[in-house]
C-alpha cells in the first residue's frame, strides 16, 4: 500500500493519523498542492479527481476520499476500533466526523483558499478551473466560528468528541483545528473545552503523523 499525500494539507493528515493509530507504516508519496502537482498530468493519471489523500493498494487499485480509506482500513485492520463498535456509537462518531470535515476542514479551507494567490483559478480542490470568491473568506471564518462553538459545547459533555474514547471524530476535528491554527483561526480563548481536549489529542504520538 502507498498513500498519496501532501504534508501541509489537513485531509491527508486525517489518513496519516488513522494509519498510525492502526500501527500501519505505509509508504507516503508527497504531491505539492500549492505547486500544482496534484493537478499535474502525472497525478491526474493516478487520481483524475486531483485530490489527496488517495490510498493505492498493492493490486494497483485506488481508494479516494478519506472516509472510504477509513472504512477499508478499519475492515481489514479492526484493532484498535476507531469507527465505533456498536451501531449507536458508530452513528455518533460518524456524525461528528462528518461535521468536522464539512463545517471544520471545508469551512477553514474556504477561508484559506479564497485568499491564497497560489490557488488562483482553483476555486475548489482538484482540476476545477473555477475562480476564487473573495466573499467566501469571511463566510469561511464565520463557519469556522460555529464549528468551534459546537465542538466546545459537545466537549463540555464528553471527554472525546464522538464517544467517551478516542475515535475518527477526534482525528478529523484535530486536523481541522491544527489547520485552522496554521491559517490564523486558532482556538478562541473562550473555547476552554476545546483547548483541554486539544492538549490531550496532541499528546498522542500519532499527532506527529
Ligand atoms: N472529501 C475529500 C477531500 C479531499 C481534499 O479536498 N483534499 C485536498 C487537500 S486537504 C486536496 O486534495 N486539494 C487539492 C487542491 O486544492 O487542488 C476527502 O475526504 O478525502
Amino acid at each position: 500500500m502507498r498513500l498519496h499525500d501532501c504534508q501541509m494539507a489537513p485531509n491527508p493528515r486525517r489518513a496519516r493519523i488513522f494509519l498510525a493509530e492502526k500501527g500501519l507504516d505505509v509508504e507516503k508519496v508527497e504531491h505539492s498542492i500549492l505547486d500544482g502537482e496534484t493537478n499535474g498530468e502525472a497525478y491526474l493519471k493516478i487520481n483524475p479527481w486531483g485530490t489527496v489523500p488517495a490510498l493505492e493498494l498493492d493490486d494497483g487499485s485506488l481508494i479516494r476520499e478519506a472516509p472510504a480509506i477509513f472504512r477499508y482500513i478499519e475492515a481489514s485492520h479492526p484493532s484498535p476500533n476507531l469507527l465505533g463498535d456498536n451501531p449507536r456509537e458508530a452513528a455518533e462518531i460518524e456524525a461528528w466526523e462528518r461535521f468536522s470535515e464539512i463545517q471544520g476542514i471545508s469551512a477553514i479551507g474556504e477561508y484559506f483558499r479564497n485568499q491564497t494567490e497560489a490557488l488562483t483559478g482553483r476555486g475548489l480542490p482538484g482540476p476545477s478551473e473555477l475562480d476564487l470568491i473573495p466573499a467566501l473568506v469571511e463566510r469561511g471564518q464565520k463557519r469556522a466560528a460555529w464549528f468551534y462553538e459546537e465542538v466546545n459545547e459537545q466537549l463540555g459533555k464528553t471527554e472525546y468528541l464522538g464517544s467517551n474514547r478516542y475515535s475518527i471524530a477526534d482525528i478529523t476535528a484535530q486536523c481541522a483545528i491544527d489547520f485552522a491554527s496554521a491559517v490564523s483561526l486558532g482556538i478562541p480563548d473562550h473555547c476552554t473545552n476545546v483547548a483541554r481536549w486539544h492538549k490531550v489529542v496532541s499528546a498522542r504520538p500519532t499527532a506527529a503523523a
